[in-house]
């Protein structure tokens, strides 16, 4: 009667399985948008926070943008506790006093321990004409840069936070037009600058169809994108494809960066801030991202990174044709300006109102295309996908089958010469000395 037995052993297997490994469905992210804020959140305030229980810690990741919370901020705090819960007070998120703004953000056990926390937060978009196509944003402040705050925009979620099939946590925030705020005797064709009031800053959205959005995903498990330049998950990190559809610029020859800024929270042992570093890892292995083998690690070591490879799409079709190259900007400081946009933001409350002792914290600008590609105006779009997360980044092993194809390339032409070799020797030993020739070795007992 084996097959009953094994039958048996199976479901015994299954149980006990079920028992010490809790089955990864029940360990997926929690999201909810503006938790208990009702009538005090207008459409154009959004907080989605996400909480991730696991068997010693518990992940915190608030995702905010809007009136109140200011630019776009990723924020993540990492307890010792499971159980831990995050509350938002409303009214200090709103609150001009800054010592009420500065604890508008609370956690249901106050004894935990705070294990890490860090802020990336996108904190203006830029739109410059490229009058000499070298792609870098110029530096000298000309009148044809603009420089508009995330936080200057309109926001709504576009898609709201779902979990999808295979286990990740997807949601879309999206900055909308002034289209669908203008009065509707306004005319698209003589809609200007002027006549748009305070809202002047939403030009860009002018066209039709014109969108900034930011595509966030979670994953509970270790994973990887479906998309190109599919990145790997963890459970540590979330990722962002922030994607420039439409945009209006008055110049034709107008590209757009953005700038993007890591606060790490987590002083290092001694109790100083840690230097943070953009490091390059290759890789001969572009399996997942064809055409790439460089990945940017943008590290507050040991504590937090922001990671993405040197590469976005200018097509929504994402292939080797369609991409091109990102680059970056060296770190810099926070500048005033800076450090008071930053101030305005969910990172104030996550830091308790202290962002000046982030003397760590820098700031980068992050460009797409390169010379002679025709511009942002080539294609009218720009899709390019950061991960930010706790600890390490993820690195990206050499796959199996490159390992093959390198052993095969290298291995078999060895193999022959080695084969050949041997039989070039066997073939000699065995021949016998020629006439007349006194071997070098002669036998012991001749
Ligand atoms: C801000 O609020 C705190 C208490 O929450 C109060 O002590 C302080 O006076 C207020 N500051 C201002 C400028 O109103
Ligand atoms: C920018 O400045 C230059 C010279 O300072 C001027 O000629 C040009 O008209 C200005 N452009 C705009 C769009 O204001
Ligand atoms: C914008 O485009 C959509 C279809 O893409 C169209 O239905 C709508 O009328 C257009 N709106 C304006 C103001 O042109
Ligand atoms: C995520 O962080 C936790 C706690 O810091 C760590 O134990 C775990 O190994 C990390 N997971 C990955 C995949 O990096
Ligand atoms: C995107 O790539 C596809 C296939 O490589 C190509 O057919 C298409 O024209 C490209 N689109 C753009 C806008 O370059
Ligand atoms: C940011 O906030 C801190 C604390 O409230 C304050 O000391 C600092 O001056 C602010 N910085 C700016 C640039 O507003
Ligand atoms: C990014 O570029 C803008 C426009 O030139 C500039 O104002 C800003 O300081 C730059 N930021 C960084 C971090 O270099
Ligand atoms: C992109 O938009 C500009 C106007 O803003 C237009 O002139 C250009 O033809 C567009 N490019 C494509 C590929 O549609
Ligand atoms: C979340 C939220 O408040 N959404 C509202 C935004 O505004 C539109 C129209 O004014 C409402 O239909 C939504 O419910």
């Amino acid at each position: 009667m084996r097959f009953p037995l094994c039958l048996f052993n199976f479901v015994i297997a299954h149980i006990l399985f079920s028992v010490f490994c809790p089955s990864t469905a029940e360990n997926k992210f929690v999201t909810e948008v503006n938790p208990s804020c009702q009538s005090l959140c207008n459409n154009g305030t959004l907080l989605v926070y996400s909480r991730l229980q696991r068997s010693a810690d518990s992940l915190h990741v608030f995702v905010t943008v809007g009136e109140g919370l200011g630019d776009v901020a990723i924020s993540y705090a990492q307890f010792d506790d499971p159980k831990q819960v995050a509350s938002v007070s409303w009214p200090d998120i709103f609150s001009a006093n800054s010592t009420d703004k500065a604890s508008a953000l609370s956690f249901s056990n106050p004894k935990a321990k705070l294990m890490s926390k860090f802020t990336f937060a996108f904190t203006n978009l830029i739109e410059y004409s490229d009058k000499n196509d070298k792609v870098e944003i110029p530096t000298n402040p000309v009148n044809t840069t603009h420089v508009y705050p995330f936080s200057s925009f309109l926001w709504r979620l576009e898609q709201a936070p779902e979990i999808l099939s295979n286990g990740l946590t997807q949601f879309v925030l999206s900055a909308y037009s002034m289209m669908e705020t203008m009065a509707p005797e306004v005319d698209p064709a003589t809609y200007s600058v002027d006549n748009a009031g305070d809202e002047q800053l939403a030009e860009i959205f002018k066209k039709n169809g014109s969108s900034l959005k930011l595509k966030v995903q979670l994953s509970p498990t270790v994973g990887r994108a479906d998309d190109l330049p599919q990145l790997q998950f963890t459970s540590n990190n979330t990722q962002v494809e922030f994607q420039l559809k439409d945009l209006f610029s008055s110049v034709p020859d107008a590209r757009f960066g953005v700038e993007t800024v890591l606060l790490d929270g987590t002083p290092d042992a001694d109790g100083m801030q840690r230097e943070q570093k953009i490091e390059y890892v290759l890789n001969i292995d572009d399996e997942f991202t064809p055409g790439v083998f460089r990945m940017s690690n943008w590290l507050s070591p040991d504590s937090c990174y922001a990671q993405w490879k040197p590469v976005c799409y200018k097509a929504e079709k994402r292939t080797i044709s369609n991409s091109t190259v990102v680059k970056h900007t060296d770190l810099v400081q926070l500048s005033v300006g800076l450090t008071e946009a930053l101030n305005n933001s969910f990172a104030y409350p996550l830091y308790g109102g202290d962002l000046l002792q982030l003397t760590g914290a820098r700031a980068i600008n992050v460009t797409f295309g390169i010379p002679k590609d025709k511009f942002y105006a080539a294609t009218n779009y720009t899709v390019w996908t950061v991960s930010v997360g706790l600890g390490q980044p993820p690195a990206d092993a050499v796959s199996t089958l490159v390992i093959i194809v390198i052993l095969c390339g290298l291995g078999l032409p060895f193999l022959l010469m080695s084969a050949a070799v041997i039989y070039l020797c066997v073939r000699r030993c065995r021949q016998p000395a020629p006439d007349g020739a006194v071997s070098a070795y002669q036998p012991i007992n001749a």
